[in-house]
């Protein structure tokens, strides 16, 4: 078999998050977020894990980049925590915390790896959620206003900017299903969040253009759905049509249309009359970037019916029943099929023709564990990446403007509300000692970065 060869400017990174891997929950000015409170009330998160601790990488960031150098990697992703760095989501920013991302900057650089920052990642100060959250229209100023912060302080160094992680699950799993922070299940509430954050998004990547270098590349990261009707029947049909308007075209028409889709409005009608969207906010929403990151792990398969309620999907659920995809699983039960994400790629090559596009996340959960030699054997992480990457070398090969791959996750971490218990890494993390241990998938991914391709 043939090598996969990929361009030689491709971007091979690894991706984090705060809450995920930082700890020093209340370290040097830090203030509680809506993760904080939902993950210390009871039930809410498995085991009661919190990310008081996680993989304490706040600590131990030098060996996490020296970690990451001898991967090989050209990028690093990384979000700041906005309660470290602006406590109470308004105001001045505290010098401490800002200094903590300065110093992990200068060592990506000095290693030289590209900063690629995210600048919400979940961690919504718990003071704003107090003051109403994402349905609550101020939400989306004060994102502006903290964004202005960090860029001043690290426009100099930071390369590649993304607004938000995943607006979709910010709004739907927060304030819909409730399985997120803040843990909210109001429909309607949702709809008015997940406006907010594509405001959020717009006002940010004004306040962006302004205070950044005219280089400085401005982006946006959605956990695009590759849903697929169950069968060709108008109905099942028609459930896919839903499910892509809520899970898709809410974020992609707004951020790159400058419009709401029509038949969300409609299929909404009985939970908002969108008046909430006001004059000129989508001129705002789509405010141009440079490219866009998807985050993709598994397909979404549907089918006419109805499901369980709260559910993330509002709207939808008299309409709509999720059906499990076949094939092997993760250990989050996520069916494992690449071709979700080629149908992605080569879907926005053409609805979004001249938008790079970046792979911002992909990797999948398994229940590693360390053998007595201490040794991590992963090889069905090793098989999903090496498929996923082989289709995203298949896009490439059709006209896909695909810049980067970032694998998650660089370290096992808290995996929101299954706790400690799902292992993303592709270095293992035992949390009660804190030492980290490439898995077999770690070199695997350095075997791959080196030759620049996948071995035929
Ligand atoms: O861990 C998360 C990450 O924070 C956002 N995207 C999906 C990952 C796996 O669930």
């Amino acid at each position: 078999m043939t090598e996969l060869t990929f361009p030689a400017r491709f971007r091979w990174g690894t991706a984090t998050a705060a809450y995920q891997i930082e700890g020093a929950a209340d370290e040097d000015g830090r203030t509680p977020s809506i993760w904080d409170t939902f993950s210390r009330t009871p039930g809410k998160v498995r085991n009661g894990d919190t990310g008081d601790i996680a993989a304490d990488h706040y600590h131990r960031m030098a060996e996490d980049v020296a970690l990451m150098k001898d991967l090989g990697v050209t990028d690093y992703r990384f979000s700041v925590a906005w309660p470290r760095v602006q406590p109470t989501g308004r105001g001045p920013a505290v010098q401490k915390g800002l200094d903590f991302y300065r110093r992990l900057t200068d060592e990506l650089l000095s290693a030289d790896i590209r900063p690629v920052l995210t600048l919400y990642h979940w961690d919504l100060p718990q003071e704003l959620e107090d003051a109403g959250g994402w349905p609550h229209r101020e939400t989306a100023e004060r994102f502006a206003e903290y964004a202005g912060l960090v860029a001043d302080a690290l426009g100099d160094r930071v390369p590649t900017w993304t607004t938000l992680n995943e607006p979709w699950c910010a709004a739907f799993l927060g304030y819909a299903s409730g399985v997120h922070a803040p843990g909210r299940t109001d429909a309607a509430a949702s709809l008015r969040a997940a406006h907010h954050l594509n405001l959020a998004h717009g006002r940010a990547v004004q306040v962006l253009r302004a205070a950044l270098p005219a280089s400085a590349e401005v982006s946006l990261t959605l956990n695009l759905h590759a849903v697929r009707p169950l069968s060709d029947s108008a109905g099942d049909r028609e459930a896919a049509r839903r499910i892509d308007a809520l899970g898709n075209r809410l974020f992609l028409d707004p951020v790159f249309h400058g419009r709401l889709p029509a038949d969300l409005v409609e299929d909404t009608v009985a939970l908002t009359d969108w008046s909430f969207v006001r004059d000129g906010d989508l001129e705002v929403t789509s405010a141009p970037v440079d490219s866009l990151g998807i985050n993709y792990y598994s397909p979404t398969v549907v089918a006419a019916g109805t499901s369980e309620t709260p559910s993330p999907w509002p709207g939808a659920e008299r309409h709509v029943r999720f059906v499990p995809a076949p094939g092997p699983r993760t250990a989050m039960d996520w069916p494992v099929d690449p071709e979700g994400l080629y149908g992605l790629l080569t879907r926005l090559r053409d609805e979004l023709p001249g938008t790079p596009l970046m792979v911002t996340e992909n990797g999948a959960a398994y229940d590693d564990y360390a053998d007595p030699s201490g040794e991590v054997h992963d090889p069905e992480r090793v098989a999903y990446l090496d498929g996923h990457l082989a289709a995203v070398h298949r896009a490439l090969a059709d006209g896909v403007d695909v810049r980067g791959y970032f694998l998650w996750s660089l370290l096992d971490n808290f995996e929101w509300a299954y706790g400690y218990g799902k292992r993303f890494g592709i270095v293992h993390v035992d949390f009660a000692s804190q030492r980290r241990t490439p898995k077999d998938s770690a070199r695997w991914y350095a075997d791959v970065i080196a030759r620049g391709g996948l071995r035929g």
